[in-house]
């Protein structure tokens, strides 16, 4: 039988969340237009919404903060924070911003213009929405499996030459300026990229003058997969395994509120210096000076010891192996999940787990809703309310993949809390038969799960 490894932390704080009845459950999703992102936080009893900025901090972190250096320019927590980024990711310059979307702004400023195509292993929400904001059209490029919730693949991220090399012939090299290569890949379940796929589509790319950046955001969880799956690398370190990963790459976006183990912050990495004067001059217009860019001193302290405690194999290693757990219970009860289980969370497969709905019936909305409902699981959609529209078109995009988005916190949660949500999960789905779909009422035109409202059809 599987082991998973214990908690490697001991807990030193707690936070107590309320515990609703179903009745005021039911009261509380109505009120937040059954959209778990309008839900109060303090009345989700497991939050599982998303594992972005809320890491619980470590003790060195919170000392890190009492060290803060906020001074307008030259904080001595920035000098910190970028050798900590140089030293373990690799990268010769560094931007801070704010979070993962402040680098995104400033990358897609710099490399895309009107007409040009970004291709990507999958489209990311706000990753995509500054490409296009900026005149890009962005094309997939990721395998065909990375589609199909039951294929179980070790490396579902990976990038497929062939239709990367066939959009080159299609549009011509010069229009596509830069391949977003994202480490793992979150729409896909938390899939990562194995390194001999990182190197062969590195020296594509090269060959044709087209840069790569990384979506480095979940980066440590990727290289404990290469670690556990790819042949060569099971007596690496983690450390050696993120520094090589980010050597077939030409910079990075990154938002630390994830595998930073921070709960704000983010960066723009990069090698050309020529690039590096011009994310300068955007960040002091849109985040704040080049030694802040939009975080306080505090902030970078903690962002830079959580950089060096995130590649810690036995932080890594659990937290990656407490996703499996809970996937691995609800697989065993038949509910339909996205396989293999990636590095930050498990995701249902909304459309097996209610096929009595339409896709338009948004299933996957309506499942969050109701594991609420059910349980005070908060969890997040992740198909075609978050896929939006076609930016000519104006039709729905209808992602083949359309799933609910269990999203572990990293060192928040223990077995225990993994239980009960499976246990919600599993009771949800003997009853999956009278759940009732959901309509927009209220669809706001940018990134519209953010701030949509639902009814019942
Ligand atoms: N991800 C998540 O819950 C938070 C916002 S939901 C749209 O998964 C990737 C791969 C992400 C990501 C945020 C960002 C943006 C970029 N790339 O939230 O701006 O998963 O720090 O990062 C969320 P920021």
């Amino acid at each position: 039988m599987k082991t998973y490894p214990a908690e490697p932390f001991r807990i030193k704080m707690v936070e107590m969340p309320n515990i609703l009845t179903k009745e005021e459950r039911i009261e509380a999703i109505k009120t937040a237009g059954y959209n778990t992102f309008q839900l109060k936080s303090e009345d989700c009893y497991i939050d599982l919404l998303t594992d972005s900025g809320t890491n619980a901090m470590s003790d060195r972190q919170w000392a890190g903060l009492m060290m803060g250096d906020e001074a307008y320019a030259g904080s001595r927590n920035w000098a910190h924070l970028e050798a900590t980024v140089k030293e373990y990711y690799g990268y010769k310059y560094v931007v801070p911003t704010h979070q993962g979307r402040g680098a995104e702004n400033i990358l897609s400023q710099i490399m895309c213009k009107p007409g040009c195509y970004v291709p990507g292993n999958m489209y990311f929400t706000t990753t995509r929405f500054h490409q296009e904001a900026n005149g890009a059209t962005f094309r997939d490029v990721i395998i065909d499996e990375a589609h199909d919730s039951e294929i179980d693949l070790p490396f579902k991220g990976n990038v497929d030459l062939k239709k990367m090399q066939a959009l080159i012939d299609e549009v011509g090299a010069e229009n596509i300026p830069y391949l977003c290569l994202a480490i793992t890949v979150n729409l896909a379940g938390g899939q990562p990229v194995s390194m001999a796929n990182m190197r062969e589509t590195y020296a594509l790319c090269q060959k044709h003058g087209i840069k790569v950046f990384y979506d480095c955001t979940r980066c440590v969880e990727n290289a404990y997969f290469i670690k556990i799956r790819e042949e060569g690398y099971a007596d690496k370190t983690i450390k050696e395994i993120v520094l090589e990963m980010f050597s077939y790459s030409d910079g990075a976006t990154m938002s630390g509120k994830k595998d930073g183990l921070v709960n704000i912050g983010g960066f723009l990495a990069m090698n050309d210096e020529d690039m590096y004067i011009k994310a300068r001059e955007l960040v002091v217009v849109y985040e704040g000076m080049p030694s802040y860019g939009g975080m306080t001193g505090r902030d970078m302290e903690a962002f830079a010891i959580g950089i060096k405690e995130a590649c810690r194999f036995e932080y890594i290693q659990h937290r990656v192996e407490q996703c499996a757990y809970l996937g691995d219970k609800l697989e065993a009860a038949g509910v339909p999940i996205v396989r293999p289980v990636g590095g930050h969370g498990v995701f249902l497969d909304a459309r097996k787990f209610l096929p009595h709905l339409t896709q338009e019936q948004l299933p996957a909305q309506t499942l969050a809703a109701h594991l609420y409902i059910e349980s005070g699981v908060r969890s997040m959609e992740r198909g075609m309310v978050s896929a939006g529209r076609d930016k000519i078109t104006g039709e729905n995009h209808k992602p083949k993949l359309e799933t609910v988005r269990l999203t572990i916190p990293r060192r928040v949660y223990t077995y225990a809390h993994m239980d009960i949500t499976a246990d919600a999960i599993i009771n949800l789905y003997k009853n999956r038969d009278s759940i009732r779909g959901l309509k927009f009422v209220y669809e706001p035109p940018m990134l519209r799960f953010f701030n949509a409202r639902f009814d019942y059809c």
